[in-house]
């Protein structure tokens, strides 16, 4: 019942999922160079979750008898120059995951398979979620992060984030 076609996309985004663990953790280490331990945690927390992102998507393909293959993580790249980097490049990631969710589902659409849709539905949802996180985080920045002040409280209510699994249970 599942496409080549399908198969294929959902086997990418496994890679994908692990990528977007590994940048945030390049993240995490880059703020807690800059002592910036909150933003560190925050981004510690997502990678968590983005690594859940992952399981999920070999352990949907493994209950379908889909082989998994796994493929190289490639090493992450936006470069940080400020702080502002970082939340500037997540938001783009999660645009790109966002537009790779929707790839997935489309594909899915076209073959008629209803189970994949209604597994990805969770990730649509999600995907909207981290995309508004982002943002969030992109206009607190903006609004205090010129100030050592704001920026330490930030960095507070940052590290006050905490791990919890996902609410999909395949
Ligand atoms: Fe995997 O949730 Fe965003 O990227």
């Amino acid at each position: 019942m599942f496409t080549e076609k399908v198969m294929k996309l959902l086997n990418e985004q496994i890679t994908k999922e692990f990528y977007s663990a590994y940048l945030y953790l390049d993240f995490a280490n880059y703020y807690e160079e800059q002592g910036l331990k909150g933003f560190a945690n925050w981004f510690t927390v997502q990678a968590q979750e983005e690594r859940d992102h992952a399981l999920l998507f070999i352990k949907y393909m493994q209950n379908n008898e889909i082989k998994v293959t796994f493929e190289s993580i490639g090493k992450p790249d936006v470069v940080m120059k400020e702080h502002m980097d970082a939340l500037r490049g997540s938001l783009t990631h999660e645009q790109y995951i966002t537009a790779s969710i929707h790839t997935i589902y489309e594909a899915a659409y076209e073959a008629k398979d209803f189970r994949t849709m209604q597994f990805l539905d969770w990730f649509v949802k999600e995907q909207a979620e981290e995309e508004t996180n982002s943002t969030d985080n992109i206009k607190k920045m903006e609004l205090f992060g010129t100030d050592s002040k704001g920026l330490y409280m930030l960095d507070q209510e940052l590290g006050t984030r905490m791990y919890n699994p996902p609410t999909l249970v395949l």
